[in-house]
Parts: C-alpha cells; sequence; structure tokens
C-alpha cells in the first residue's frame, strides 16, 4: 500500500475524518466535547532493579518524604562519583511490557483464567510515554515523533522509534545538559524512602535503571487502553486511596521570576505535566523549583484536576479537550489504516510540526519490535 499523504485536512465535523491517508493536528480540528475518559484501573505493576532486570512485582516503589519548608538541596552533589547512568543505546521498546503481558495474561482476556491462549480484551498496548506525546501533539511546534504499529491478535501495538534529530540532539547534548538530566533524578533520591518508615538516602549511589511502573486499563471514547508508566513514587498514609490516586509524580523545574517565566511555564511545562499524569490517573505532581547552581529553593504541589483552572487566565493556551481529542482520533485512524494482522508487519506513522501524520508500511524489516518469544508464547 502506497504511503499518499493528501493535503485535505481532516478531520471535521459532519464528514468521515479518516476517510484521507493523513491526518492533521491543528488544534481548531479538535475543540470538541470532552471525550469519555474511563477512570484508570491499575491492574497490575512491575519493578526493574539496578541490573534492569525485570520483576512482574513493586519491589521498586517508593515513599514520598515532604522536604523541609525551604528545603535547600543541591541536585549537583553526587553527579560525578555517586551515579550510574542507564545505558540508552539500548532500545527496549515495548519488552518489559510484553513480559508483564505474558506474566497476566488471564487477567486480560475476555474469558479470564478458563482460556490461557485467547486473545487480549484490549485495542491499544503502549507506553504511557508514547500516548504523551499523541495528547500533546497539537501544541508541539519543536519535536515531531515516529510511532511504529503492529497488529496481532486484533491487538494494536504502539512503540516508538527514535527519530533522525532526536538522535542528533542526543549525541550533541552538552555537559551542563548531562548534568541538568541528573537533576530530576536527583530531587527523586531527596523525597523518596525506600520503605514506608524509611528515609531518603541522599547520600547513596543513585542508579537510573531502577524503576518502578505502573499498568492501567481504561477507554478513551471507543478504544480500549492498556499501557504502563514509571510511577516515581506512593504517599505512605496508609489511609491513602488505592493506586493509582495514592502515586505522586516528581518533577523539577526552573524557579519563576518574572511574569514572562510564569506564562511560559503555564504554556508549556504545565501541558506536559498535565498530560503525563492524566492518562494514569495519578492525581498529584510535586515540583522542586531550582536556581541556576541546581539548588532547589522552594517545593510546591500541583493536583492535575487543578492545572486546566490554573491557566485559564493565559492566552491562547491549550486545553485538555483537543489533547484527548486528537489522541483519540490518532487512534481511529490507526484502527482504519493498520489493517493487516501481522506481527512482521509494521504501519510507522511519522509527524513533524506543522505537517500532517503521514505513514508507510513495512514488512520484515528493522522497524519490526514485537520479539519472537512474545509471538510464539501468544499463538501457544
Ligand atoms: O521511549 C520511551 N519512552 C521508552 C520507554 C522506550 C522504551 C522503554 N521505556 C520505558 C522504560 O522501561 C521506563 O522504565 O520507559 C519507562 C518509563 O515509561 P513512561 O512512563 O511511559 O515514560 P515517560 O512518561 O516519558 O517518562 C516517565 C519517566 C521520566 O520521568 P520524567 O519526570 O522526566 O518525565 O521515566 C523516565 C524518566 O525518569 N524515562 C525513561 N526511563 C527509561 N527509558 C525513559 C526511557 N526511554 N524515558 C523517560
Ligand atoms: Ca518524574
Amino acid at each position: 500500500r502506497p504511503n499518499r499523504p493528501q493535503n485535505q485536512s481532516g478531520p471535521s465535523r459532519g464528514q468521515n475524518p479518516h476517510s484521507s491517508l493523513s491526518l492533521s493536528t491543528r488544534k481548531e480540528l479538535y475543540e470538541r466535547d470532552f471525550p469519555v475518559y474511563k477512570q484508570p484501573v491499575e491492574v497490575g505493576c512491575f519493578s526493574l532493579d539496578s541490573e534492569r532486570r525485570f520483576f512482574n512485582d513493586g519491589r521498586q516503589m517508593r515513599y514520598y518524604v515532604e522536604p523541609d519548608r525551604s528545603p535547600n538541596l543541591d541536585l549537583r552533589d553526587g553527579y560525578k562519583d555517586r551515579f550510574i547512568k542507564r545505558d540508552d543505546s539500548v532500545k527496549e521498546k515495548l519488552d518489559h511490557m510484553l513480559r508483564w503481558i505474558l506474566a497476566n495474561r488471564s487477567k486480560l482476556s475476555a474469558r479470564g483464567a478458563t482460556a490461557s491462549s485467547c486473545d487480549l480484551d484490549i485495542d491499544f498496548v503502549t507506553w504511557r510515554g508514547h500516548l504523551t506525546k499523541l495528547l500533546t501533539a497539537p501544541y508541539e511546534t519543536r519535536e515531531g515523533w515516529q510511532l511504529a504499529v503492529t497488529r496481532f491478535r486484533g491487538t494494536l501495538y504502539i512503540s516508538e522509534v527514535e527519530t533522525e534529530a532526536a538522535r542528533r540532539d542526543q549525541e550533541n547534548r552538552t555537559e551542563r545538559h548531562e548534568e541538568m538530566m541528573y537533576w530530576g533524578y536527583k530531587f527523586e533520591q531527596y523525597t523518596c524512602a525506600d520503605t514506608v518508615h524509611g528515609r531518603p538516602d541522599p547520600g547513596g549511589v543513585l542508579n537510573t535503571n531502577e524503576a518502578f511502573c505502573t499498568v492501567v486499563q481504561t477507554r478513551l471514547a471507543d478504544h480500549r487502553l492498556l499501557f504502563s508508566g514509571e510511577v516515581d513514587c506512593r504517599d505512605k498514609d496508609p489511609n491513602a486511596p488505592a493506586a493509582p490516586a495514592c502515586y505522586i509524580e516528581l518533577k523539577t523545574s526552573a524557579e519563576i521570576c518574572t511574569p514572562k517565566q510564569r506564562s511560559n511555564f503555564h504554556r508549556f511545562k504545565l501541558l506536559k505535566w498535565w498530560a503525563q499524569s492524566f492518562l494514569p490517573g495519578v492525581p498529584r505532581v510535586v515540583a522542586g523549583f531550582r536556581d541556576e547552581e541546581g539548588v532547589v529553593v522552594a517545593v510546591e504541589t500541583f493536583p492535575i484536576s487543578k492545572i486546566s483552572h490554573l491557566i485559564k487566565n493565559e492566552q491562547n493556551c491549550w486545553k485538555p479537550t483537543v489533547c484527548m481529542n486528537f489522541c483519540s482520533d490518532f487512534l481511529s485512524f490507526v484502527k482504519h489504516i493498520a489493517t493487516e494482522d501481522n506481527p512482521s508487519v509494521v504501519y510507522l506513522l511519522s509527524w513533524e510540526p506543522r505537517r500532517d501524520v503521514t505513514f508507510s508500511v513495512h514488512r520484515d524489516s528493522p522497524y519490526c519490535f514485537l520479539p519472537h518469544w512474545f509471538v510464539e508464547e501468544m499463538t501457544s
């Protein structure tokens, strides 16, 4: 099937929005009622240890410990001598999620534990981070993306492919930028304990191989979704609500000193924070505001449900409904084009800012991402 992008800009009311071979990201097209988004339900979790080994349990879960009022946390501490960085040249694709699916298959199939080999009761499997990119696309002006899609036994699997531009950026990172990427993890170390009554250990070695991920199930319009996202920590109060409502997302951001900085924070950063946590139903973000030297000088909690009110005073600001409607229409577009059920076929959806989403089809190519161990076990 040819990749034949059209100039036509769909979707719009009153016509089939997915009749063309491309999809517009223009925000005006998605300003309609908020689509149905079911409360995400945690169906499981998994952990990756200091050597990036998978465990089908919550052993890497951490507990939030609130820092002092005027904290003065030095985020540069330990960068040179107590930091083990995950090898990001290893592309893990969906592998950890697929392992989780195999270990928990009976929870997911329509017939439950009675049939181990039947199909999953799910339309889409992906990482939360990929969905975040879809939600923010109508407002993104800098970075494009490529998403590989494979239909296998009725379920559509979505896995990101690194763009050329992203690979170049990664190779050309400055030493300052490398160090600033460490700051976010360091803030986690200052605010998270390994046990419910424990204390954070800022003197320990920081290892970014370690991760705790939640797996949630939900529905967006008529799309049944299963996705996983990394969770920083949880509320340690024994009376806290069940997951995902007890989870807390941690962020660092430059301190805000001018009205211009505040406006940019609302228009760009809060969009990303909202999209990332709204998807899995994580109710709050705890932000550490740091100075130019990497010292956290203030800590503030942002309830996700209040973010859309906070931004209402900004001129031509982002709207949650546009994000969700675009995502929903994107998933409909994927269902429409990715028709061949075959683990060795990849539909590659590509997008650059100010362009439409287009696609190409690849058979037995390096884009294939469903591993043999997954295909075989799902088929047997
Ligand atoms: O392209 C990706 N996002 C991939 C992610 C490709 C292959 C694997 N992964 C997995 C890893 O297993 C990781 O544990 O990503 C998991 C996190 O997935 P996510 O929650 O869907 O990703 P996202 O929402 O983009 O990021 C959440 C956190 C980040 O925290 P901040 O506060 O900076 O948003 O996960 C970390 C990062 O700390 N993170 C990653 N960790 C490992 N590999 C990656 C990555 N590629 N991207 C972000
Ligand atoms: Ca975080």
